[in-house]
């Protein structure tokens, strides 16, 4: 029989690559929506029309319940959330609600609803969680120790899914994602903000732009290869939190300089980019890196785009997009 996914959060960056991945497996697709945003439906229907979208929200319990109760889906994916950790600081209770009780709510509308405990859900957890980090790299036993309010929401629903996990005997699985980018990557994060703004160099539309600080280091990986950790995670016999990373480190400046590099913008970066002090965080996240073992082991999961390769990825697409604005 076919199998059925429903994806939350499905018209974002995550949504676009677990959509492809699963259609390519031939899964019936279901997307939660909310009624707000008509154009971004609008846009990831005429991308992918064999998805069913349906509206409804995490804000809303029945939402979920009537969703869950229509789709019947053999795979819960929860990939909604307020995802830009600098946003969460101007809405920490927004943020609360969507990204922490949000995972709650479809914890327990999938509870409510599925009486042979046989539906599997991956909640994607972050390595925010980890904020000012206890040790490096970062595993799966590493404590927390959010720096923003997206960071304690995003503890709040992983520790509701172990809890459920363990009360319930759900199968859910939390992926520990570190950062992940690609073409889909909305232009408030600041690899996307880089790409985007080189091509716009490349192209002699802007002379300079603006980031913050250039310090902070991030474990970047491409979002097309985490999205098969997710449906690793859904697919093993017993339930798990994995970290998905790539093990190796880069700062902001390293992505930067990158990006001059590909687009072959010389000069150094002076001589392109301001600072920015409306883009600092009340506090900061400095240094992320993850130790993938884990997954690499039980799932056999292994990132497969490089760092260079996934800013070339990137700076490449602006270059089309761009030209064609
Ligand atoms: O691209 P960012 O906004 O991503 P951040 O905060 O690391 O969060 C992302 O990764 C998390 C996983 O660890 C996810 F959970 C989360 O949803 C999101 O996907 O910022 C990266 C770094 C930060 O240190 C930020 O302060 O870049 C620094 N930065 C410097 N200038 C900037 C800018 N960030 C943004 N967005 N814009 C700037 O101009």
């Amino acid at each position: 029989m076919q199998p059925t996914a429903l994806i939350t959060g499905i018209t974002g960056q995550d949504g676009h690559h677990l959509t492809k991945f699963l259609l390519e497996k031939d899964y019936k697709v279901f997307g939660l929506v909310s009624g707000q945003r008509e154009d971004v439906s609008r846009h990831f229907s005429l991308k992918f029309p064999e998805v069913e979208l349906i509206g409804g929200d995490l804000a809303d319990f029945s939402s979920l319940l009537n969703v869950l109760d229509r789709v019947a889906p053999n795979e819960v994916y929860n990939l909604g959330a307020i995802s830009f950790v600098g946003l969460s600081f101007a809405q920490p209770e927004l943020t609360s609600n969507i990204t922490g009780l949000g995972a709650l709510r479809v914890l327990e509308a999938v509870r409510k609803i599925d009486k042979t405990n046989s539906i599997k859900i991956y909640q994607a957890s972050s390595s925010e969680m980890f904020g000012k980090v206890r040790e490096t790299p970062q595993n799966e036993l590493t404590p927390f120790h959010p720096r923003s309010p997206y960071g304690v929401a995003k503890c709040f629903a992983h520790y509701m899914c172990v809890n459920y996990r363990e009360a319930y005997g759900m199968h859910i699985s939390c992926g520990i994602l570190f950062n992940h980018e690609g073409e889909y990557r909305g232009k408030e994060f600041v690899t996307r903000k880089i790409s985007s703004n080189v091509a716009k160099l490349k192209l002699g539309k802007i002379n300079r732009f603006s980031l913050g600080s250039l310090d902070p280091k991030r474990d970047w990986g491409y979002a097309g290869d985490y999205v098969e950790a997710m449906w690793l995670m859904t697919q093993a016999k017993n339930p798990g939190d994995y970290i998905v990373a790539t093990g190796e480190t880069h700062s902001v400046r390293d992505f930067l300089a990158e990006a001059l590099n590909v687009a072959g913008l010389e000069g150094g970066i002076e001589e392109y980019v301001d600072y920015d002090v409306n883009m600092k965080r009340p506090s900061e996240v400095d240094l992320l890196v993850g130790d993938y073992s884990m997954i690499k082991q039980e799932l056999g999961w292994t990132p497969k785009v490089t760092f260079k390769e996934l800013v070339r990825l990137m700076v490449e697409n602006d270059l089309i997009h761009e030209a064609s604005q």
